[in-house]
């Protein structure tokens, strides 16, 4: 990936990813407390790179990338990206690391759920807040 990624327009969220490209780990931001990691991922049409900022939601070394966009009535645009183009890059505090993203469902995301809901508690609202299932994604 040679070209810069592209920040959010979104205020909030592109200042946070500011902050962590800045001080060059993650722990320079958290969400009420609560850790983020900051993904990398490709434009489902446009090709390109685009860095998006997400909970961190970790077990044994596998990371989860939970598409809630704060209990919102559609997928997150990078949802579909992730889809088109499941490579992706995660940085947790100062490592970086390249993985393959896949959606899970049945036992799997309940299993990952329970773990999404424990790292970042305001999940579960956002749940009750939306009619769809909020996709997880487990990268491996
Ligand atoms: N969002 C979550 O969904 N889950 C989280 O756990 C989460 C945590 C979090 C922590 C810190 C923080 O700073 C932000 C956090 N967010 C979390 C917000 C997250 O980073 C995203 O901002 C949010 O999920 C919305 O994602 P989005 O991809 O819908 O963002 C929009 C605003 C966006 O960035 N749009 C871009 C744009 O330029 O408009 C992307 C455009 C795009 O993807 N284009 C596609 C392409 O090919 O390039 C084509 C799209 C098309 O079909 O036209």
């Amino acid at each position: 990936m040679s070209e810069t990624p592209e920040l959010s327009p979104t205020d909030w969220v592109r200042q946070q990813t500011e902050k962590i490209l800045a001080a060059g780990t993650t722990a320079a931001v958290d969400l009420d407390g609560m850790h983020v990691v900051l993904f990398t991922t490709i434009g489902a049409k446009s090709g390109k790179a685009r860095y998006v900022p997400l909970m961190r939601v970790e077990e044994d070394g596998k990371y989860a990338m939970v598409a809630s966009k704060g209990g919102a009535p559609s997928h997150p645009n990078w949802y579909h990206n992730v889809k088109a183009n499941p490579e992706v890059t995660v940085q947790d505090g100062d490592a970086v690391m390249t993985r393959t993203a896949r959606e899970v469902s049945g036992d799997e995301r309940a299993h990952w759920w329970t773990l999404a809901v424990a790292a970042f508690p305001p999940y579960a609202e956002y749940e009750k807040n939306t009619d769809r299932q909020i996709p997880v994604f487990v990268l491996e």
